[in-house]
């Protein structure tokens, strides 16, 4: 693993290995073919909700930036989480963002990923500096509101009475490109509007345009796909304990023969498959099931396409497979859940970062009686108002959050 390429054109394709969209490869090809220098590559990621197992996703392209030989920063974005409707709250990002790291280096170790090269940037360590509010003072007389709005939408947390915030956030990110001074951004392909509106406005301050990489977004463990921060049944925390995971992975959607909508054989495919072949130095699959023996006894599938087939012919049952996907994903969690017992640091940040809530009474909702419109005093149509639906499940979301 500790190979590095040197050919440019071996770099480039390991750069860009599965992503979904690349913005303005020539940037990329150039430096690694004319200028013949290490590729300089930045991953942000806002420190909020505990991480869940769609971070395996970015560390597995992590790792592959490093063998292609970039120089990779990771940017962990504690002022980002602040703004953004304050999913961290000040008192209690700095250990979030401990947490972050903690994280992200365990993941990497995990996986046999040499972390001594990689950078580790605190967002606040630089963006309270003059020079970088000066810079987003120049952008925000650039930008319009309605762009810098809809370069946050798939983003920044959308509310019923939207904060100035979310407005600076998608600015902020712009500028990170120039102050951690990279060719590249990588992120997911929910990046993809703020990337736009960094390509498009960073030179009318007179900085560079920069290259965007950007993966799939893999969906999570309910039907129609997506992980939600506020449905928890939606996803598997980093350091789940394994009775859960496997708790998890049975109520997972998971219809029989239907290959399309479905998390678990998705996982598969951008977290397994990827993660033995990175460990291997080879494309490889091997996936074993501990399947009774009336249901045809314990198998182990060589090739994702296989084990695809079979599910699709309801040769392969989603509780057999469901057993195998617990018993993978307990594996793959083992060494990071050993990395936090044994380091104290690591569990402090946990602690304070998210610290548990005393079990809060139920948020009543006050209850407004549908007397129709035509009583005297009512002005508007709506009994219930939507912002005060919203306030409560928003209240709901942070109590889960935190
Ligand atoms: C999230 C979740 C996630 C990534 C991010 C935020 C990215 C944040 C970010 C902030 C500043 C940057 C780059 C990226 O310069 O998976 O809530």
């Amino acid at each position: 693993m500790t190979d590095t390429l040197s050919d440019p054109v071996e770099q480039y394709e390991l750069i860009t290995k599965g992503l979904q969209e690349v913005l303005n490869p020539q940037i990329i090809k150039n430096v690694l073919e004319n200028e013949k220098r290490p590729l300089k590559l930045y991953w942000g990621t806002a420190p909020t909700g505990k991480p869940h197992c769609g971070y395996f996703v970015p560390m597995i392209k992590l790792a592959h930036f490093l063998k292609a030989g970039c120089e990779v920063t990771v940017l962990v974005a504690d002022l980002h989480a602040y703004l953004d409707n304050m999913k961290a709250p000040l008192e209690v990002v700095k250990y979030r963002a401990g947490y972050y790291e903690n994280v992200v280096k365990a993941i990497l170790t995990s996986i046999n990923v040499p972390i001594e090269k990689l950078k580790f940037v605190l967002g606040s360590d630089y963006q309270l500096n003059p020079e970088y509010t000066m810079d987003l003072f120049k952008l925000s007389n650039k930008v319009g509101q309605n762009d810098a709005k809809r370069a946050g939408a798939d983003v920044v947390k959308q509310v019923a009475n939207p904060l100035l915030s979310g407005l600076i956030y998608p600015l902020m990110q712009a500028l990170d490109e120039q102050y951690l001074d990279v060719d590249v951004q990588f992120g997911g392909v929910d990046q993809r509007k703020i990337f736009v509106l960094a390509e498009e406005n960073l030179q009318s301050i007179g900085y560079k345009k920069r290259a965007h990489l950007m993966n799939i977004m893999i969906p999570g463990l309910g039907q129609g796909g997506k992980m939600s921060a506020s449905d928890p049944n939606s996803k598997i925390d980093i350091l789940e304990e394994p009775k859960i995971v496997k708790k998890k992975i049975n109520s997972a959607y998971c219809a029989p023969g239907d290959i399309k909508d479905n998390g678990l054989l998705a996982f598969l495919e951008h977290v397994i498959q990827p993660i033995q072949s990175l460990k291997a130095g080879k494309e490889t699959f091997n996936f074993f099931i501990d399947r009774p023996d009336k249901y045809g006894g314990p198998i182990t599938y060589e090739s994702l396409d296989q084990l695809k087939s079979d599910f699709e012919s309801e040769k392969l049952s989603p509780v057999d497979l469901k057993s195998g996907m617990a018993d993978k994903i307990n594996e793959l969690l083992a060494p990071i859940k050993e990395k936090f017992n044994s380091n104290k640091e690591f569990q402090e940040f946990g602690e304070k970062g998210y610290p548990v809530e005393k079990p809060k009474e139920e948020k009543k909702v006050k209850k407004v009686k549908n007397k129709g419109t035509r009583y005297p005093g009512s002005d508007k149509a709506p009994a219930s108002s939507d912002a005060s639906v919203e306030k409560a499940t928003e209240a709901l979301d942070q109590t889960k959050l935190n």
